[in-house]
């Protein structure tokens, strides 16, 4: 059965009893292995993999670095590859440094499928379910676009190249904002997926650029610590801050004003495509290689309707 810390973070939804089918001794293990433990996203997602495990009968072990780190993760997925799970579902934290140890995972006949982001060549993972995040990013710029129609300088504060997933969201904004002469590209930050930093970025950003009009954030750290440094420097009335993601802090600055869109994805979906994938592959189903979440975009005038579905758990 599921742990009760989980299902105190995994209160909405689904509901299903569960067929508690543990006793055959043939129980399937899954180990889900976060890109950072604590972030509200893969917590969403340990909600909706814990939940789709419980209705199928299989067991699931959550881990995660305390940072959003490769060098952190590698020693994680080499003892999970050690004690022989039947699958692993995984957010690898680089595209290239990921590559080798999650391709010997795949060697040992244990089932990968990548959640969230991928790697430089995912051919040995049996499915990769992902939010579109290259739309996301699109999207993103569009909402900056419709709030400042005279066009003006914008900038997007992302975490660290090499990570697939914040990396398609810059591709995205950028491929948008390109077709737009109006506006002022000043190209991208890398704030570690840290808040502090952000904020210190997007400060010394507007030191430089006071007449910034836009920043897009590309996810929960960058987006709240972009809005911290946006109301540090009193210039939430003139810069429009777009972020990925809707973690509570990022929900809090949606509401105040400081934000004005988030793109939110369906963490939960994921995990739960994600199980019935491990499943489907351990099982000889068919299985789908790719899925893709889409995402939502969340405003103030959404936030407490239709859009509050889609607010991530902590
Ligand atoms: O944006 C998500 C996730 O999609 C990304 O790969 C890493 O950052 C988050 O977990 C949000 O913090």
């Amino acid at each position: 059965a599921a742990s009760a810390l989980a299902l105190t973070a995994c209160s909405s939804g689904n509901g299903d009893s569960g067929s508690d089918s543990g006793a055959s001794g043939d129980t399937q293990q899954l180990t889900f292995i976060q890109g950072v433990a604590g972030d509200e996203f893969y917590v969403t997602m340990q909600c909706g993999i814990e939940a789709e495990a419980e209705k199928v009968g299989a067991e699931v072990n959550t881990q995660g670095p305390a940072k959003f780190d490769p060098t952190l993760q590698k020693p994680i997925v080499d003892s999970v590859v050690a004690s022989q799970p039947d699958a692993i579902l995984i957010a690898p934290t680089d595209v290239s440094a990921m590559q080798a140890p999650l391709k010997a995972a795949a060697d040992q006949d244990i089932e990968v499928v990548l959640v969230d982001t991928t790697v430089d060549d995912p051919s040995f993972a049996v499915s990769q379910i992902s939010s579109d995040n290259e739309g996301g990013g699109a999207a993103a710029f569009e909402a900056i676009q419709t709030q400042n129609p005279d066009g003006g300088k914008i900038l997007v504060m992302s975490t660290d190249p090499g990570i697939s997933t914040v990396d398609a969201r810059v591709k995205g904004f950028e491929e948008a904002a390109a077709e737009d002469s109006s506006f002022d590209y000043l190209g991208v930050q890398y704030s570690h997926n840290d808040t502090a930093t952000a904020a210190q970025l997007i400060t010394a950003a507007l030191a430089k650029d006071p007449d910034i009009v836009g920043v897009f954030a590309t996810n929960t750290f960058s987006a709240a610590g972009t809005a911290t440094g946006v109301r540090q420097a009193d210039k939430q009335d003139q810069v429009t801050v777009v972020g990925f993601d809707a973690g509570p802090d990022q929900v809090g600055q949606l509401k105040d004003g400081t934000v004005q869109a988030l793109i939110a994805q369906d963490p939960y979906q994921i995990g739960v495509d994600g199980v019935t994938q491990a499943i489907a592959s351990l099982t000889g189903a068919e299985v789908t290689p790719q899925i893709q979440t889409g995402f939502h975009i969340i405003t103030a005038e959404n936030v407490d309707g239709e859009g509050a579905q889609y607010l991530y758990k902590s």
